[in-house]
């Protein structure tokens, strides 16, 4: 989602910076535009709609020079026209590039409107470069100048900014939102992501939360949050992977497992600052809604409609207010009754989902507002939706969808946060939750260390022609969408049931040619879930149990046990879908499936 670009050269820029926005369009954008010092003055172009629009602009009126900055905008304040594209300017003398959002502009703003400044947005960005601009017309230093300023944001942001008066410095600075330094031979950049330097540049510095940094073309110098200079180290871009490339990995399935803890990052990018979220992200008045929500009514289909289910369990809990989940196809054809003050939450990797789209239209003027979760920006969903945050997943080629739904699951917890702010969840608790997900990366990259034990354990399962899944609470969705994954691309039948519902039916079906998977956590229904294992093992049923605490369970005769990372209890759904994920993708090895494209399936169901 959006993307920033800077380059300070001895060569001409425009065409390096081009390349980079062109390599940042998987994100998502409506508008883009670019900045050049030409030698006598900044000058920029900016066009809504596609980075070719901007390409046209630029082949008419072109932007010489070697010092520049570019930018893709998906709005999050003001609507997507050319005056709220970025680079904003405050006066011909300075442009900067925002990604993020600036919590504090609506006060910034009175102040700066108060002192003569004019607006020409909508945006919150622009509060920034006036910030600065009113501190060098008062004879600060352009760094001091740029520093002081960033110390009155809160909120998210990544800036890259270019000074009439300093045309050898490009100045940048991260808070919550992605930025990487390209480093050059005699040329350095800044870009949102590496893929959209890597035409220029195979060495990066990955700036640190609170770093400012100065560049020219022979000099990256770096201060950290408190001021200080700070040598950050340089890493070598080694994967040779871009978005859509599958690279060492033998399935884009397999890639899009190990992406996880990467994209669920970048879900959580310029949505957190100081240990708190950031209500904007989902919208202009984001806030005055989510006060208003007495219900919540999700609608999805497949493994969306599982990450649905997952969401229910947290708002109910967390929220204190009733939550409903449904499958698309089916509340689009019923009469459907629903209390006043619903928020009507689609959740859809692409955004095009005919079925959850058709859903949208049918409720919308029935409801008090409409917010969707969605991998794809600009999509219809996400058009048509009042409030919208996107996952940031990138693309998914795998037809089984893996990372779409850890992001989900990210974008839900986050929503789970911004409705309990207003409905009496105390920062205490809020403050404890981020904490915990800052985690999550880390305890995913834990969770694929299982590789290897669950590939031996997929042979059990090759021969096999039907499977049980079972977990009890949250975890009853995840076991749902282990069971669809295995279905999906191993074509192995696999039911799913909470646990506790063993012996009201399915257990009639269990023998020693019936494998039965449990997602069975260090939690308070460890022993009640332990309970239906046994019944289980009784009728000589084989267990797989990927467990959180394998001391209580110990692998015997017919019990296998892996033991998964041990994890903040919010973060169980999301940490025991990897595992999962990674049996259902072995076995389909196995089985010499078609992994990546499953017979009658399609990634984006566009049709009903
Ligand atoms: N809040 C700013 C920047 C949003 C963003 O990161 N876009 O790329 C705006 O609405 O312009």
């Amino acid at each position: 989602m959006c993307g920033i670009v800077g380059a300070v050269a001895a060569r001409p820029v425009s065409e390096i910076l081009l390349e980079g926005l062109r390599r940042l369009e998987y994100r998502g954008y409506d508008s883009a535009g670019m900045a050049v010092w030409n030698g006598e003055a900044i000058d920029r172009r900016r066009a809504t709609g596609k980075v070719q629009s901007l390409a046209d602009a630029l082949a008419e009126q072109p932007l010489p020079g070697s010092l520049g900055i570019a930018h893709t905008r998906w709005a999050t304040h003001g609507k997507p026209e050319e005056r709220n594209a970025h680079p904003h300017m405050s006066g011909p003398r300075l442009a900067i590039v925002h990604n993020g959002i600036i919590e504090n502009f609506e006060v910034l703003k009175r102040e700066l409107i108060g002192k003569g400044f004019e607006f020409t947005s909508e945006t919150d960005t622009e509060v920034v470069a006036h910030l600065i601009c009113d501190q060098l017309n008062s004879g600060v230093e352009l760094l001091d100048a740029v520093r002081n300023s960033v110390t009155r944001l809160e909120g998210a942001f990544a800036l890259g900014v270019i000074e009439q008066d300093h045309p050898d410095r490009l100045i940048c600075a991260r808070q919550g939102s992605p930025l990487v330094v390209g480093v050059g031979i005699g040329e350095n950049f800044i870009a949102s992501d590496q893929l959209a330097l890597l035409q220029v540049t195979d060495r990066f510095i990955f700036l640190d939360e609170g770093d400012f940094a100065c560049l020219t073309t022979d000099k990256i110098q770096i201060w950290d949050k408190d001021a200080q200079p700070v040598e950050r180290e340089i890493h070598q871009y080694e994967h040779g992977v871009s978005a859509a490339d599958k690279g060492e990995f033998k399935h884009y399935m397999l890639k899009e497992i190990y992406e996880q803890p990467t994209v669920v990052k970048a879900t959580m990018e310029g949505r957190i600052a100081n240990g708190r979220l950031l209500e904007q992200a989902f919208g202009a008045g984001a806030g005055e809604i989510f006060d208003k929500v007495k219900q919540v009514q999700i609608v999805a289909c497949g493994t969306s409609y599982h990450a649905g289910l997952v969401a229910k369990y947290w708002i109910e809990d967390l929220v204190g207010i009733p939550c409903l989940v449904e499958v698309a196809s089916e509340f689009r054809y019923r009469k459907v009754v629903l209390s006043e003050g619903t928020l009507f939450l689609s959740v859809s990797q692409s955004g095009e989902t005919a079925d959850t789209l058709a859903a949208l239209r049918e409720i919308k003027d029935k409801v008090l507002a409409s917010l969707t979760v969605c991998n794809v920006p600009g999509s219809s969903l996400v058009r048509e939706s009042d409030l919208s945050l996107m996952t940031n997943a990138g693309p998914e080629i795998g037809v089984a969808s893996t990372k779409a739904f850890t992001t989900q699951l990210v974008g839900l917890l986050l929503t789970t946060l911004a409705l309990g702010r207003r409905h009496g969840m105390t920062e205490e608790k809020e403050a404890e939750i981020v904490a915990a997900l800052q985690t999550l990366p880390e305890k995913l990259e834990e969770a694929l260390a299982m590789d290897a034990d669950i590939e031996a354990m997929s042979a059990a399962f090759a021969e096999k022609h039907h499977s049980l899944f079972l977990g009890r609470g949250p975890l009853y969705p995840v076991a749902m969408e282990g069971a669809l994954k295995l279905k999906e691309i191993s074509y192995i039948h696999a039911e799913s049931y909470p646990a506790g519902e063993l012996k009201h039916g399915p257990l009639a079906l269990v023998d020693k040619d019936m494998p039965v998977v449990t997602v069975a956590p260090k939690n308070g229904m460890l022993d009640k879930l332990k309970a239906n294992l046994q019944e289980v093992q009784a009728r000589g049923g084989e267990l797989f149990v990927f467990a959180g605490d394998s001391d209580n369970l110990q692998p015997e005769e017919g019990v296998h046990v892996l033991q998964v990372p041990d994890v903040a209890p919010i973060l169980e759904a999301i940490v025991y879908t990897v595992p999962l994920q990674l049996l259902s993708y072995y076995v389909a090895v196995l089985k010499g499936t078609d992994v990546d494209q499953p017979r009658n399936l399609a990634k984006s169901v566009t049709v009903e």
